[in-house]
């Protein structure tokens, strides 16, 4: 039985080099071209390692976000959402993943109405999907998805994360099927209930994005603390820079959609 972070295909996208202007919510300095690039390629790098075959997209130079490919689309075995980008600057993005999307997905649905929605406030556990509100996901936008998730045949809840974050995943990611990983306040949110939560350590926020694919789990390989903690409970970790594309307010997740099997070839 395949567990929900068994992934055998994923979708990235090139950064282009508009992306040094890419959307911050704070003062951060911008990231460098090359940084973004090198991080993406070690990115990709690990996935192919994980077992995932890498469809690499080209870079959107309109579209100075366009690298956190899993923002305007939401896929699973044999499906896929096109969502609608809370941001209006990541809007156009939506375009070019549906086309991509069209050529791997028997079904590609699209959100009804007029709200928002991105796939970084989404996560998908063996129970149900968790959508977040945000100020990028609204509340038209997570029922309108809602209704996508239920013909799917998968069960969502709509949440109201802790304030401070961009997505619901920016503060907590899934380790394994019973346990995720969360910030302090995530954890603390009751989000979360239902599943054991692994807390980031001290300074190390930003680790509660990680991203397991099979049996390895992604992670910055800033947060040490964090990591010794999931290695504790047996499982595999992989480091990996972030520090660049961290100043645009991204981490793991943000750079692939990914699926298992079943798709359209
Ligand atoms: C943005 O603000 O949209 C990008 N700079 C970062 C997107 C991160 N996406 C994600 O966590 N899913």
């Amino acid at each position: 039985m395949a567990r929900v972070f068994d992934f055998d295909f994923a979708i990235v996208r090139q950064p282009g080099r508009s992306v040094v202007d890419g959307l911050r919510q704070g003062d951060h300095a911008s990231p460098t071209y090359e940084g973004v690039a090198a991080e993406h390629a070690a990115y990709v790098a690990a996935l192919s390692a994980a077992g995932a075959e890498v469809e690499i997209l080209p870079a959107l130079e309109d579209f100075p976000d366009s690298v956190f490919v899993e923002d305007p689309a939401l896929v699973f075995a044999g499906a896929a959402i096109v969502l609608r980008p809370g941001a209006p600057s990541r809007l156009g993005e939506t375009q070019a993943v549906r086309t991509a999307l069209q050529r791997r997905f028997d079904r590609v649905l699209e959100l009804d109405g007029d709200g928002h929605a991105d796939g970084g406030d989404v996560l998908v556990t063996p129970q149900e999907v968790l959508i977040g509100l945000s100020s990028r996901t609204d509340r038209a936008g997570a029922e309108a998805l809602a209704v996508r998730l239920s013909e799917l045949g998968r069960r969502a809840r709509i949440v109201q994360p802790p304030a401070g974050v961009l997505h619901l995943k920016t503060g907590c990611s899934l380790l394994d099927e019973e346990t995720a990983i969360a910030t302090p306040a995530m954890a603390a949110s009751g989000i979360l209930a239902g599943l054991r939560c692994v807390v980031t350590s001290d300074g190390e926020d930003a680790a509660a994005n990680a991203l397991r694919v099979n049996d390895v789990v992604l992670l910055g390989e800033a947060f040490t603390g964090t990591r010794a903690m999931v290695e504790a409970l047996g499982l595999k970790v992989v480091p990996l820079p972030v520090a660049q594309v961290g100043k645009i307010d991204a981490g793991l997740s943000c750079m692939s959609l990914r699926w298992r099997g079943a798709a359209a070839t």
